[in-house]
């Protein structure tokens, strides 16, 4: 069903229109199918869905360039597909696989790419935020003009922690983007309940950052945004807030009753709002592509998901011996330099 309400008319080209189509709906017929397989007993422990915050990820990830980094919470299997990480190797380690990205030892939560600046899926709220600012505070100590995206969720707006890193990003001017992704929820607490100011964009103010509020079902808004906001940090400004307003339609985790909201207002935001939805009735109204075309784009994608499903069932459980690697720095590979 398409949305009803459109995205307003711009001057993108059919091409990136279709990429960022492409890009949103493999995260989410990815999460579907993690969903399915952890309803198999295929994955085991947390397992947090990005299902509804596709256009988040996806709008960032089109303003960043090589060398640019990112890190996040443990909602993170979006962000990972999002920079270019191999889907196979993010379902195996949800199936805690050989084949996956820790080797079938870290699971859902804590997933590293070096080769894609990806610095993981963090479970303890907020912690990923100072590390975001150490990350940027090395490409500022090497003189270069790369920029950190650090994601964070409403809920860890409230915490400690991130203040103290606001602090200390804005007094020397670190090239990072904090990202706050406000889906409305923390856990099974609503924005309303926990927050006494609303407007999560402000929060950098007391400290001198800059920040800005922006639809977060609406990719091409979170990707303009974003340029701003990237443009800020690579010019040696310092610091900057980008609150994004968005949506979970699953539950927090895949053990989450969902008592706190009503099934009306998850089907009014799928319905009205979906991001996915925006992007494919832009291409259709524009004749930038037809159902066909659309269809076939479905096609591909479930069969790379497929695929990647099939590999981490197929991938064999990590040898015993496992648990004594990647223990000690001497085991890591080496930092690369640049
Ligand atoms: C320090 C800490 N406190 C509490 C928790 C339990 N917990 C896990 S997720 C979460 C809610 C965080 O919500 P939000 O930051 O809005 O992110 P979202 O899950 O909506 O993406 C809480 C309280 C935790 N993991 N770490
Ligand atoms: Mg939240």
């Amino acid at each position: 069903m398409a949305a009803k309400k459109s995205q307003k008319k711009s001057n993108v080209s059919a091409e990136e229109l279709l990429e960022y189509y492409r890009d949103m709906l493999l995260i989410r017929r990815f999460e579907e199918k993690a969903g399915q397989l952890y309803g198999m007993g295929l994955i085991g422990g947390f397992c947090h869905l990005y299902i509804g915050q596709e256009a988040v990820v996806v709008g960032l990830e089109a303003a960043a360039k090589e060398g640019d980094k990112r890190i996040t919470s443990y909602r993170d299997h979006g962000h990972m597909l999002a920079c270019g990480m191999d889907p196979k190797g993010v379902m195996a380690e949800l199936t805690g696989r050989e084949g996956g990205y820790s080797k079938g030892k870290g699971g859902s939560m804590h997933m590293f790419s070096s080769e894609k600046h990806f610095y993981g899926g963090h479970g303890i709220v907020g912690a990923q935020v100072p590390l975001g600012a150490g990350l940027a505070f090395s490409d500022k100590y090497k003189g270069n003009d790369n920029v950190t995206f650090t994601y964070f969720g409403d809920g860890a707006a409230n915490q400690g922690q991130i203040y103290e890193t606001f602090n200390m990003a804005a007094l020397w001017d670190l090239p990072v983007i904090f990202v706050i992704e406000n889906n409305q929820y923390a856990m099974g607490t609503s924005q309303k309940r926990s927050t006494s100011t609303p407007d999560l964009y402000t929060r950098g103010e007391a400290f001198g950052i800059p920040g800005e509020i922006v639809d977060g079902m609406n990719v091409l808004a979170v990707k303009e945004a974003s340029e701003k906001a990237v443009a800020h940090c690579r010019a040696g400004k310092g610091p900057y807030v980008l609150e994004v307003k968005t949506y979970r339609y699953r539950g927090h985790s895949m053990s989450d009753p969902a008592k706190y909201r009503t099934r009306d207002e998850v089907q009014k935001m799928r319905d009205e709002r979906d991001p996915i939805e925006q992007v494919r009735d832009l291409l259709l109204t524009g004749k930038h592509a037809s159902e066909d075309d659309l269809k076939a784009i479905d096609k591909d994608i479930k069969a790379v998901v497929n695929e990647s499903a099939e590999f981490a069932k197929e991938s064999p459980e990590p040898d015993l011996s496992e648990l004594w690697t990647d223990i000690y720095a001497d085991d890591l590979p080496q930092a690369s330099a640049s």
